[in-house]
């Protein structure tokens, strides 16, 4: 008897697909060039990131998986049979399977996305690897309001890799106000956070010797290429990664190599010698920073667990 194809319920709250070619356009016409980082996961971009994930320098994706493997069975006893795991992202699927496998009859994954590509691939993986799991596949904005559907026991919602950090620290808390309502009252919440460090390392881990993050970062003007009939050249931007102390964030910016002009979406930009594109911020916190940061979100702060080198941090928060 052929084997059934696991359901995985499909729910399409999202409103509509961002255009790349508005974004890209608003941004690069305001007067310190920008582009929403959100737009560097494209085919490539998300080649190019899961790349990033395994270089020496890049500490947080091999540091948190080790934590989350140390901690499982603590975050699975304090959630309890049945729960629910929401993720924000459908990400890594290793890090879920980590908690799932630990997890006491997990009610249901409902892994959340705005791509539906990416979506449908991690949810029927999960549903296949899993037998009797209820997946809910999600299609929605993770920072938009929308309602979760109704599941039994309490629900978990999981946001690893320190994707939070790509927000300002304002958004971060918006957005945790708005997950702590929509995971009801005993409702928990593991983030993923990277930690304040000694700058040298930090700049090392977003400006690799192998170059895989600058391609990630120039991605962003190759897909304008592709995509609005761009002619940017990439040779002639630098890509330059530094931590900015004030603003507790490390900054990833291109820079103009000689006055330039280029072409997108019908539209020209003029560049001066050493005008800079600011592509994405991965903001770092103290862990009592970040702590406090969600207890201004209305959470209360259940465990913090970090490495014995103090590089990443896991935060169990509850509603
Ligand atoms: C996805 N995000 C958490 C990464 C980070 O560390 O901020 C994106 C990244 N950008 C360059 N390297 C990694």
């Amino acid at each position: 008897r052929p084997a059934a194809t696991p359901a995985v319920e499909f729910i399409d709250l999202a409103a509509r697909d961002e255009s790349f070619e508005e974004a890209f356009l608003a941004g690069m016409s305001r007067r310190d060039k920008a582009v929403p980082c959100r737009f560097l996961y494209d085919a490539r971009g998300s080649a190019l990131f899961d790349e990033i994930c395994t270089l020496p320098e890049y500490y947080p994706t091999r540091t948190e998986t080790r934590l989350l493997k140390a901690r499982a069975g603590e975050i699975a006893a304090a959630a309890g049979p049945h729960a629910a795991l929401v993720e924000l992202g459908s990400g890594s699927s290793v890090k879920t399977r980590i908690l799932l496998d630990r997890l006491d009859r997990p009610g249901a994954y409902m892994p959340v996305d705005v791509s539906r590509q990416h979506l449908r691939a991690a949810a029927a993986r999960i549903a296949a690897d899993y037998p009797g799991l209820r997946v809910v596949a999600l299609c929605a904005d993770y920072a938009a309001p929308f309602d979760l559907p109704h599941t039994e026991g309490r629900r978990i919602g999981f946001f690893p890799g320190s994707t939070i950090g790509n927000l300002s620290r304002a958004e971060a808390k918006a957005l945790l106000g708005a997950w702590r309502v929509r995971l009801g009252p005993g409702g928990l919440m593991l983030v993923g956070v990277d930690l304040k460090k000694n700058p040298a390392m930090l700049e090392a881990a977003y400006d690799d010797a192998a170059g895989v993050t600058e391609a990630f970062i120039k991605n962003i003007l190759a897909r304008a290429n592709a995509e609005l009939r761009g002619d940017f050249d990439l040779a002639r931007f630098d890509y330059e990664a530094r931590w900015n102390p004030e603003a507790g964030r490390v900054e990833m910016h291109l820079v103009a190599r000689g006055a330039q002009r280029a072409r997108a979406g019908g539209r020209v930009f003029s560049f001066a010698d050493g005008e800079r594109i600011h592509v994405e911020n991965s903001h770092k916190y103290g862990l009592e920073e970040f702590a406090a940061l969600a207890r201004a979100a209305g959470f209360s702060s259940k465990a913090r667990y970090t490495d014995e080198g103090r590089l990443f941090s896991l935060h169990l928060l509850e509603a």
